[in-house]
C-alpha cells in the first residue's frame, strides 16, 4: 500500500533537516512552509497560542524568500520520499516566478492563509484568481500541483472547481479556520496580529464536510487535512473521499505521529479486509 500520510505545510517545514526527520519518521510525503519571492519576517509576536481544542496562528509567512530555499528542498530529498514545495504570490505572475525557481516533487499553491494581506484567501476566496493562478503554475512546471483551499467560504467546491479547471492535479482542504483569542483582564487580542487561524481537533469536522463536499464534485484527488491526530481522525478522512491525509497541529506530539497514524492505518485496513481504494470515499458510496 502506498503511504498517504503526509507533512502538512508551515509544520516544522523551514528546514530541510526537519523535513528529512519527518520522513525518516514515516510520512509519506512532506510538504515545506510557504515561500514566496521576498524575503518576509511575519507578523509580529505572539504568533501562536493554544486554545480549546487547538491552536491560533498568525505566524504570517515569514520565509526565506525561494532564492533562499532550495537546498532546504536538496536536504530534504536526500530521503527517497518526495517533497512538495508550498508557495505563495500576491497574482499568478508571483506563483509562477516562485514554482519556477524551485526544484521539488510538487507544489502545493497557497491560496488560502487566512491573514495576511493581499495574499492567501484574500485572492484565494474568488474562483477566477484560484483558476488563473493554477493554470499559470501549470505552464510553467512539469510536476504536480495542489491546490490548498479556504475553508472561510460559503461554498468551497466553487473554488475546487476553478483549481480543477485551472488544471490543478489535486485539491488541499482545509486551510484554517478564521479566529480570535482575547485577554479578559486587559481585553486585548492575544495575537499580535489581532486575528489568526484555527488548527487542530475542532476544525476536524469542519474539514471532513469540505473533503466530502469536494471529492463528491471533483474529478481529481483530494487531500485531507485538517485536525488529525490519530489514526482513526485519518479513517474518517479517507472515508470522507480523501486519498491522502496531511498531519499538521497534532506534530505537538512528536514526529512519532507519523508512525502511530499509519501502523493504526494498516492495521484497520486488514482487520477490515479493505485496501485503501476501497475505503477512500466509503461513507458516500453506503449512502
Ligand atoms: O504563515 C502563516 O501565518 C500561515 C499560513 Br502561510 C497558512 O497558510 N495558514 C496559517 O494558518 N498560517
Amino acid at each position: 500500500m502506498y503511504n498517504p500520510i503526509m507533512l502538512a505545510a508551515g509544520i516544522l517545514g523551514t528546514t530541510g533537516a526537519s523535513l528529512r526527520r519527518a520522513s525518516l519518521s514515516g510520512a509519506g510525503c512532506v510538504i515545506t512552509k510557504s515561500v514566496g519571492s521576498a524575503p518576509r519576517k511575519g507578523h509580529n509576536g505572539p504568533t501562536m497560542v493554544q486554545v480549546k481544542g487547538g491552536f491560533l496562528n498568525a505566524m504570517g509567512l515569514p520565509n526565506p524568500s525561494f532564492h533562499h530555499f532550495q537546498e532546504e528542498i536538496d536536504i530534504a530529498k536526500e530521503v527517497n520520499v518526495p517533497v512538495v514545495a508550498s508557495i505563495f504570490g500576491s497574482n499568478a505572475h508571483d506563483f509562477a516566478e516562485v514554482a519556477s525557481g524551485l526544484e521539488a516533487d510538487g507544489i502545493e499553491l497557497n491560496l488560502s492563509c487566512p491573514h495576511a494581506e493581499s495574499y492567501g484567501a484574500e485572492i484565494g476566496c474568488e474562483p477566477i484568481n484560484v483558476e488563473e493562478i493554477t493554470k499559470a503554475v501549470k505552464e510553467c512546471v512539469k510536476v504536480p500541483v495542489w491546490v490548498k483551499l479556504t475553508p472561510n467560504v460559503s461554498d468551497i467546491t466553487s473554488l475546487g472547481l476553478a483549481a480543477q479547471r485551472g488544471g490543478a492535479d489535486a485539491v488541499v482542504a482545509i486551510n484554517t479556520l478564521r479566529a480570535m483569542a482575547i485577554d479578559v483582564e486587559t481585553g486585548y487580542p492575544i495575537l499580535g496580529n489581532r486575528f489568526g487561524g484555527l488548527s487542530g481537533p475542532a476544525i476536524k469536522p469542519v474539514a471532513i464536510k469540505c473533503v466530502y463536499d469536494l471529492s463528491s464534485t471533483l474529478n481529481i484527488p483530494v487531500i485531507g487535512v485538517g485536525g488529525v491526530s490519530c489514526w482513526q481522525d485519518a479513517v474518517e478522512m479517507i472515508m470522507a473521499g480523501a486519498q491522502g491525509v496531511q498531519v499538521g497541529s497534532a506534530l505537538v506530539e512528536g514526529y512519532g505521529v507519523f508512525k502511530s497514524i499509519t501502523d493504526g492505518l494498516s492495521h484497520y485496513l486488514d482487520r477490515k479486509n479493505l485496501t485503501l481504494s476501497e475505503l477512500c470515499g466509503l461513507s458516500r458510496r453506503l449512502l
